[in-house]
């Protein structure tokens, strides 16, 4: 037991062997560059070929990230088309050490066990273990709180679900919240889960529909992200190439498949071998089907950008029914953050103001199961931090989306 103990530190911290050390190493030789201003196009076209990671998702951004294979072609294409870029960071690895040293000591410590769950959790981003202890203490000291499995991830965790029943007298009608799927976006679960406490505790405010929430909907990117490459964004399906792990779970459903996806292994946006042929996606369709007729309302929360988006995702032309009510709605949402917080989100288009992309919860839900009002939301930041978004930011974002969510039910029940 000790040595195994030893083997781990020394693997995860050590370089006193002169051994790279396993933590960032993912990320060694990994860039981050921003493009010139007419980068988007051919940003997105190298993203569809494993050679780019576009991180900013607005049509203002051009942060990318370059994997160390990829430098080169990413180089040679960028000069061809003649887009400028800027290398903001030489080395990722290096950088995110440099960062968690800088950090170290001014970091409380999680402290999270099953009989103290959930004390510390808005200080700090959990482990999904601890997540795990969260929901059933949560659920245990709860009469209208469940929580079910919905079935395995590929690495074998499960995927919670939890369904707060109505007590209210406007009972009738339900909303599906989803977080986690994207690994790398890690306020997005952080956020959930505070939804899920205000939400239990909530005096009627909110509307009384029924609630269900999948705080982690891709527990093993989530595990790997946390351990081993803070930047993995897919799940950890096995590939040919063991460098291209995993499928982009938000490209995997089955509307429109494959537009604003790749077929290629090694890309940030793989949509996998078929539409659904992932456990992960399996399950919450599965789940969601059975609870349709009640859904009035799919949330799918993502970072970063601070963009409320509506439907289509697959679609720059063709407009989803119920637009304007979405984007009402959603001014409601947006209106009501600023006026707590003055934080600015802004409602947008998916296919029109950001890019192309379908495969995705959003479009899938407001498509075959006819919900009406299906929004995916990145949260905080616009891009300073990014991914990178430091946990000082979970309770003021939980905050203000608990008081965006709280006024648009208010709206649609
Ligand atoms: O690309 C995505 O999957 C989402 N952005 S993220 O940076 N979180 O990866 C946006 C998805 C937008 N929704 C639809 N296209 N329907
Ligand atoms: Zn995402």
């Amino acid at each position: 037991m000790l040595i195994v103990a030893l083997v781990m530190m020394a693997m995860l911290t050590s370089t006193a062997s002169g051994m790279e050390p396993i933590r960032h190493r993912a990320l060694r030789g990994h860039q981050i560059w921003q493009l010139s201003g007419d980068g988007g196009a051919v940003s997105f076209e190298l993203m569809q070929k494993g050679l780019m990671d576009v991180l900013g998702h607005s049509r203002t951004s051009r942060k990318v990230r370059v994997p160390s294979r990829a430098l080169e072609e990413a180089r040679r294409i960028l000069q061809e088309r003649g887009v400028a870029h800027e290398v903001l960071v030489e080395d990722l690895a290096t950088f995110l050490e440099e960062k968690e040293r800088l950090a170290r000591g001014s970091v409380e410590r999680e402290s999270c066990f099953p009989n103290s769950c959930p004390r510390p959790f808005g200080n700090s981003y959990m482990t999904f273990k601890q997540i795990e202890w969260f929901l059933q203490n949560l659920c245990e000291n709860s009469t209208r709180a469940s929580l079910t499995s919905l079935g395995k991830s590929t690495e074998n965790r499960d995927i919670w679900m939890v369904h707060l029943r109505s007590e209210g007298p406007k009972a009738g009608g339900a909303i599906w919240v989803e977080a986690g799927i994207h690994a790398r976006e890690w306020i997005s679960s952080a956020v959930a889960l505070h939804l899920l406490k205000n939400l239990l505790q909530d005096d009627g405010t909110a509307g009384h529909p029924d609630v269900y929430v999948v705080p982690m909907a891709n527990p093993d990117g989530y595990e790997y992200s946390r351990t081993l490459d803070r930047f993995w964004r897919k799940n950890r399906r096995r590939a040919s190439n063991p460098e291209c792990m995993g499928v982009d779970l938000n490209r995997n459903w089955g509307f429109h498949y494959g537009v604003g996806a790749s077929d290629f292994e090694c890309s940030e946006v793989f949509k996998g071998a078929a539409a659904f042929s992932e456990p992960e996606t399996k399950a919450l369709r599965d789940a969601m089907k059975k609870v349709k007729d009640n859904l009035k309302m799919v949330l799918s929360l993502h970072s970063y950008g601070q963009q409320l988006l509506y439907p289509w995702g697959y679609s720059e032309e063709e407009t989803a029914p119920d637009t304007d009510d979405l984007i009402k709605a959603g001014n409601v949402f947006v209106e009501a953050i600023k006026n707590l917080s003055n934080t600015s989100y802004a409602v947008a288009n998916v296919a029109r103001d950001l890019y192309k992309a379908s495969g995705t919860t959003e479009d899938w839900a407001k498509s075959v199961l006819g919900v009406k009002y299906t929004y995916t939301l990145e949260l905080r930041d616009e891009g300073e931090n990014g991914f990178l978004l430091d946990p000082s930011h979970i309770l003021p974002c939980s905050e203000e989306v608990w008081e965006g969510l709280k006024v648009l039910l208010q709206r649609i029940f």
